[in-house]
């Protein structure tokens, strides 16, 4: 069968990498597996006994893997935009990755749940120290309360500026708004405008 390109192919395609990170059991590999449209490449492997005591997960977890490297796909934005998402591993015994991981992308999405939203202060953190833009998005979990956003940015600390918003980490739309969230936050913060213009004085043409 014959491949047909719907539009021609963009003169250049840019591609920038963007993080998710977040506390164990949020949702990241679920999130990139959701946007993904290459098959995600995952290092997950299953959790067994040994892990209890160890990767404690919420009381309602059906997880049965853990990811020991990190998640990655790749989703196109737009015909000249292409992003490659990688996903951190959670637990801090895999944190001497995360420097690695971290390498080159131009902003990160710390996923929370409002039922252990002190998990992601070590992300948040990680990402202030490194000066990473980031954005925090919500994984809504059924059954944990749900909180207004600007509760949420109080309960973490986190200034204004910083993009807060709520996802599903299993839908593929819910997924891709966090990311254009998150390229458009990481655009602002490469261009930032002065807040105001240096005053200097005004020269007529012609005038001595
Ligand atoms: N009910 C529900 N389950 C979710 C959601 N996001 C992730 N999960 C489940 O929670 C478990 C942990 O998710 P996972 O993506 O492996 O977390 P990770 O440790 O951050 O990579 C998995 O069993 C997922 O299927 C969600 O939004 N709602
Ligand atoms: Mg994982």
């Amino acid at each position: 069968m014959d491949f047909v390109l719907s539009s021609p192919p963009a003169e250049r395609i840019t591609s920038a990498k963007i993080v998710v990170a977040g506390g164990f059991g949020v949702g990241k590999t679920t999130f990139v597996g959701a946007m993904s449209e290459i098959a995600p490449v995952r290092t997950e492997a299953l959790m067994t006994r040994a892990s209890v005591g160890v990767d404690e997960l919420p009381a309602a977890s059906a997880k049965v893997a853990t990811t020991v490297a990190m998640d990655f796909g790749r989703i196109t934005l737009a015909d000249d935009l292409v992003l490659y998402v990688f996903g951190t591993p959670g637990q801090h015994r895999f944190w001497f990755m995360w420097d690695d991981i971290v390498q080159g992308a131009i902003v990160a999405v710390v996923l929370v749940d409002t039922g252990r939203l002190a998990d992601g202060f070590s992300s948040i953190d990680y990402f202030e120290a490194r000066g990473l833009p980031f954005v925090v998005a919500v994984n809504q979990f059924e059954g944990t309360r749900r909180y207004d956003i600007e509760d949420v940015r109080e309960a973490l600390a986190l200034p204004g500026d910083v993009v807060i918003m709520n996802c599903d980490a299993r839908s593929r739309d819910s997924a891709k708004e966090v990311l254009i969230a998150a390229s458009e936050h990481a655009l602002a913060k490469l261009a930032p405008v002065p807040a105001t213009l240096p005053k200097r004085p005004v020269r007529v043409r012609g005038a001595h």
